[in-house]
């Protein structure tokens, strides 16, 4: 053998020897996956992955649904065009009103016969959204979930009680196959009876709860009242999404019931729950980019917002049949991150969801949205933390009304409650920056929520 070879192989050999040491030391550390290898995968093969789904995924779109053909046609791109996962910016978006133009099924690239699931918005005005699901895309919307909720903390053998509403919601169906693909034991409760949610979490001891935040925060009143003490229970992750929450509303909830709250973000018009969730970290929610392409654009001027900057989230399908998305616009605002993450996850992450475009309340020039009113209401002291806002138009201006109400504990008094609320209407003005007139109700007279929270209602003329 070459006397100049033998140091230079046992070099590489070496080499090889450490990488896989490394990383059989980092699998070791690492936390428990759902699908190790997609999390983990090296950002320059996920951009690989990515490019040639989006192709594939353009290609169907093209050939099975009108509107994607005319407007891919209209911005003059074909999906062989695409060279890059970068060339996503040339192509047209998708928004919520052509999933109601197209009312129930034109936009579906698969016939109704090779549906296996549909699911609707509530549509509180005009026609509902309709979204379907082939067996192929229920099986990996399982798989999503599944992976989610792992991220979050959920392992096989849990007892996940699962409290997001069944039926044509996402939230209850997603959940449910997402724990039972994980090979967790799921309580398919629903929303509602939430005396009997607090005794069943207790006696079935469940681990994981899944709800809205603010439906956890009424549970969590509920065991309180009943004298169940869900703190001590053995519930220790909470996987709490389908509305905005603020960061104060994690920790409420995480004290009350004695749990690790995690974010999970999703929306039926791309799947369902399950397209983004936080890690144990807490720092932002990983949105999975082996099934979806993210972007934040500046939502005025529709251009893409530096990587770090606030902005629309809009979200591209790359594995969906049934229901392909091309840049659908969101509405919601957030930012993203793709610096690495200590849970050895590669997938970028969106920091927490701070709101809707279309929830952002103008009031006398200064914008606000609920969450915001909700962070102020929760650090406050005899407030309870459930809410709702009433904008109102006095003349060309909207006024902001405030119902909070107040704890038991801080007594019924009309001078208490006079104090109460120049409390608030102070703090909201000093931390917002708004004037807002404030109502302060007795304990239990502002609504509770059983599923996503009615946090606005709009008395403006339409
Ligand atoms: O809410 C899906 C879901 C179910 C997500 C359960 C998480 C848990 P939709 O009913 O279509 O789907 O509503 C989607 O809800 O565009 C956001 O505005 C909001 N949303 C969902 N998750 C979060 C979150 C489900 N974690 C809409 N933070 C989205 C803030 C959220 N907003």
């Amino acid at each position: 053998m070459n006397a100049m070879l033998v140091p230079r192989y046992a070099k590489v050999h070496h080499r090889a020897q450490d990488s896989r040491a490394r990383s059989a030391r980092r699998a070791a550390t690492r936390p428990f996956m759902f699908d190790a290898e997609a999390e983990t995968l090296p950002r320059e093969q996920l951009l690989r992955l990515q490019l040639r789904r989006l192709r594939a995924m353009l290609k169907d779109a093209c050939n099975n649904v009108a509107l994607h053909r005319e407007r891919m046609r209209a911005a003059g791109i074909r999906p062989e065009d695409v060279r890059s996962v970068d060339d996503l910016i040339h192509l047209p978006h998708t928004v919520k009103a052509d999933l109601r133009d197209h009312y129930p099924f034109g936009l579906f690239a698969r016939p109704r016969e090779q549906l296996s699931r549909l699911h609707a918005s509530s549509g509180t005005t005009g026609k509902p959204t309709v979204v379907g699901y082939t067996h192929k895309d229920l099986a990996t919307w399982a798989d999503l979930m599944a992976r989610s909720m792992a991220c979050g903390g959920a392992r096989p053998g849990d007892v996940i009680h699962n409290a997001y509403g069944y039926g044509l919601f996402t939230g209850g169906l997603g959940a449910h196959y997402g724990a039972e693909r994980l090979g967790a034991t799921v309580v398919p409760m629903s929303g509602g009876a939430t005396e009997r949610q607090v005794v069943l979490i207790r006696d079935f001891a469940a681990r994981v709860l899944c709800s809205t935040p603010s439906y956890a925060l009424n549970i969590a009143e509920v065991a309180e009242r009943d004298g169940v003490d869900l703190r001590s229970s053995s519930l220790a992750i909470g996987l709490f999404g389908a509305e905005p929450w603020s960061e104060a509303m994690r920790r409420e909830i995480q004290i009350r019931l004695g749990l690790k709250a995690i974010d999970i973000y999703g929306l039926s018009e791309i799947m369902g729950p399950g397209v983004a969730v936080e890690c144990e970290a807490q720092d932002g929610l990983h949105g999975w980019e082996d099934h979806f392409l993210f972007e934040v654009i500046d939502p005025e001027s529709g251009r893409p917002a530096p990587e770090g900057h606030a902005g629309e989230l809009v979200i591209t399908t790359l594995t969906k049949q049934a229901l392909p998305m091309i840049r659908y616009r969101t509405r919601d605002i957030t930012r993203i991150t793709t610096a690495s993450c200590g849970c050895g996850r590669t997938h970028l992450r969106l920091k927490r969801i701070t709101g809707r475009n279309d929830d952002m309340l103008i009031i006398r020039g200064v914008n606000v949205y609920p969450s915001q009113i909700e962070a102020v209401l929760i650090g406050l002291p005899d407030i309870a933390p459930h809410y709702q806002l009433v904008v109102e138009r006095k003349g060309n201006l909207d006024e902001l009304g405030v119902e909070v109400e107040a704890l038991a504990s801080a007594g019924t008094g009309e001078d208490v409650h006079r104090r109460l609320a120049e409390l608030v209407r102070y703090q909201i003005k000093s931390m917002i920056g708004v004037t807002a007139s404030v109502t302060v109700k007795k304990p239990g007279e502002v609504p509770r929520s059983q599923g996503k929270a009615v946090r606005v209602r709009d008395l403006r003329p339409k």
